[in-house]
C-alpha cells in the first residue's frame, strides 16, 4: 500500500513549478501502478497553452474557478469545484485560471517525472502575463 500526503512531497523531486502551475506527483511511472496522480495548483490570471500528445489525461476540479478552451473546436467549458475534463482525445487546449485552481490529473501512461524537461508528449507554452511568454524547458 502507498500512503502519501501532499505536504510530503514539498521540496523534493515531485514537487515541479512551471510558472503558470506547481504539480505535486503523488503517483509517477516508478510507483508502478499503471497511472500518474498528481496535484495541480494552477496560478490565478493565468493561461496556459497544453497539448498531451502521447497521454490521456483525467482533470478532477477541487477548487477555484476557470475555464478550459478545446482548440479542436473552439468551445469553452467552465470549470470549479467539481467539474472533472478528461482529454480523451488528446486535445490540444488552454486552461484559464480566473482564481487559483487546485486540479487533481491523472495520466495514463503514467508521467515519469521528465515530460516537463524533455518534453515527451508535453508541449506547454506557459504565459504568465501579457509582457512575458515562457516556453517551457
Ligand atoms: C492541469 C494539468 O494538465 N496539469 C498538468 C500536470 C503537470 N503537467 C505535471 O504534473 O507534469
Amino acid at each position: 500500500m502507498i500512503v502519501r500526503n501532499v505536504q510530503d512531497l514539498h521540496g523534493t523531486d515531485r514537487d515541479v513549478d512551471n510558472g503558470n502551475w506547481v504539480s505535486r506527483r503523488f503517483l509517477l511511472a516508478k510507483d508502478g501502478v499503471g497511472f500518474s496522480v498528481n496535484e495541480t495548483t494552477i496560478r490565478a490570471g493565468t493561461e496556459t497553452y497544453m497539448w498531451y500528445k502521447n497521454h490521456t489525461e483525467a482533470v478532477y476540479c477541487v477548487g477555484g474557478e476557470g475555464e478550459i478552451e478545446d482548440l479542436t473546436d473552439g468551445t469553452v467549458y467552465p470549470i470549479s469545484d467539481g467539474t472533472i475534463y478528461v482529454l480523451n482525445g488528446h486535445e490540444k487546449h488552454i486552461l484559464r485560471a480566473k482564481t487559483e485552481l487546485r486540479l487533481v490529473c491523472v495520466f495514463t501512461p503514467p508521467l515519469t517525472g521528465r515530460e516537463v524537461h524533455d518534453e515527451d508528449g508535453i508541449y506547454p507554452l506557459i504565459v504568465e502575463d501579457e509582457t512575458e511568454a515562457v516556453a517551457a524547458e
